[in-house]
């Protein structure tokens, strides 16, 4: 029998075959490692979903696949202790079970989900859809008349869009499954040859770096951005840090920049709600968060990646501190649950760290605000008409441009430096 794979969870659509752990042969149990899979944002660990011994392995290392690829054929009369139910476990929450499905069974190898295809009116679009996926369909010539949406009324929402792009590729991708490591077919016509000029080679990308790519774009098609820039004199704040640093390390915690910015900027957006909110524009409504869950985001080897510490405007430094060590930690070491990237209503990113002297950071949509922090530097500073050494902290505030107004920007932007040029010993206590 074949076994294939289940849903991959909400929102995922793909994953990346990252390494293949059994071979043909191999006789394995129930729950045993069989595959990992790269989702978006994590490496997730595939169980046999029964005992058995592999025949055949239908796919390989570096291939894309999604709910319903056919992973292995398996012989032998296997038994599950339970068997797995596809939909009952999301990605990235526990293993995902591959499941067994007879091999008589015909199922492509995509199955288009709600929201794809089909071929209907030739002609103008008539149907309804935002402006945003009218001029997204313009700009990569999607008939949007081949896209059954499952809005309301049949409104073509983006992740019939989304559906419908993955079903072309998966199409496009029938053809290419035949080449071998040996003889591999690339993409031909678009780029020049730049072998002509030197030498060259080819890496393959990510799924990870396919999606940072994605949310990017997305962003900068959809948000106009503006990006208002400032400085915070954090002198003060360093010195409550550095006395504060022990004590913070004892209960397991680092007291860093960071820790601190999360909680000011929680307390600057409870005072500035449309910072922490999310522009529904086909509803022609902003949506306000009551909560603060700050994305923070994280530099690891493969990419960016922006856990999220929830309502931060109820934690303590110290809880901020803990939780951000670990997720950091969890982000590298690519073990972030999905739920835990999830549902952040605002974005912070210090490249600060790194040295950096000025960015702009991009909105992380559908938010519509990112606070980046830069390096703070000791510098020469005129304060009450006398030169003065002061640490001061780059900050650049990037915004939704139809959400939020440049005074708006700048209101929130002093009320935060006011926030670091003030934080009190009382802030840091435990
Ligand atoms: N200015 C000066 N010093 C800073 C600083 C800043 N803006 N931000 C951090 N520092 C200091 C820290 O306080 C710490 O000092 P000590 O070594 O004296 O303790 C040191 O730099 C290293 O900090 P850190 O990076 O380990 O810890 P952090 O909590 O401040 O940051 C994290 C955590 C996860 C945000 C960070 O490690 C990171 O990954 N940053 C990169 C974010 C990124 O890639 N953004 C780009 C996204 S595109 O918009």
């Amino acid at each position: 029998m074949d076994i294939k794979l289940p849903n991959l969870g909400d929102g995922v659509d793909t994953a990346t075959v990252v390494s293949i752990l059994v071979k043909p042969g191999d006789s394995i149990r129930f729950e045993q490692t069989i595959l990992e899979l790269e989702t978006d944002k994590a490496v997730s660990p595939i169980p046999a979903p029964m005992d058995g011994v592999i025949e055949a392995i239908l796919i390989k290392e570096g291939d894309v696949v999604r709910t319903g690829t056919a992973v292995f054929r398996l012989v032998g009369n296997g038994t599950s202790p339970g068997a797995p139910v596809a939909s009952a476990v999301p990605v990235a929450v526990a293993p995902i079970h591959a499941v067994p499905v007879a091999t008589a069974s015909s199922t492509p190898s995509f199955v288009p989900t709600a929201g794809v295809v089909v071929a209907v009116q030739v002609g103008p679009f008539t149907g309804a859809a935002s402006p945003t996926i009218r001029l997204s369909a313009l700009r990569f010539g999607i008939d949007l008349n081949r896209i059954q949406g499952t809005g309301s009324g049949g409104r073509i929402m983006e992740s019939d869009v989304r559906s419908y792009v993955a079903y072309l590729q998966s199409l496009s991708a029938q053809p290419a499954a035949a080449p071998t490591v040996a003889n591999p077919e690339k993409p031909k016509g678009v780029l020049p040859d730049f072998s002509k000029w030197g030498s060259i080679e080819r890496k393959s990308v990510t799924s990870l770096r396919k999606k940072i790519g994605d949310k990017m774009v997305e962003s900068w098609i959809q948000v106009p951005h503006v990006t208002q820039f400032d400085e915070a004199d954090i002198t003060d704040l360093m010195a409550i840090r550095k006395k504060f640093a022990t004590a913070y390390e004892q209960k397991g915690a680092k007291l860093t920049v960071s820790g601190i910015a999360l909680k000011l900027v929680a307390e600057t957006l409870k005072a500035f709600p449309n910072f922490n909110s999310t522009y529904d524009v086909e509803n022609g409504e902003l949506i306000l968060k009551n909560y603060v869950h700050l994305g923070v985001a994280v530099d690891t080897e493969t990419g960016l990646i922006v856990p999220v510490i929830r309502d931060v405007d109820q934690k303590s430094v110290l809880e901020i501190s803990i939780e951000l060590g670990k997720l950091a930690e969890k982000a590298r070491n690519r073990q972030l649950q999905l739920d835990e990237l999830q549902g952040g209503s605002f974005t912070v990113s210090n490249l600060g760290g790194l040295g950096v002297a000025h960015f702009t950071p991009i909105v992380n949509t559908p938010q519509v605000a990112i606070l980046g922090l830069s390096k703070a530097i000791a510098k020469p500073v005129v304060r009450e008409g006398e030169i003065t050494i002061r640490t001061t902290m780059p900050i650049s505030l990037s915004y939704d441009h139809r959400v939020i107004d440049g005074a708006d920007g700048a209101r929130f932007v002093r009320h935060l430096i006011t926030q670091f040029e003030s934080v009190a010993d009382s802030l840091l206590a435990i």
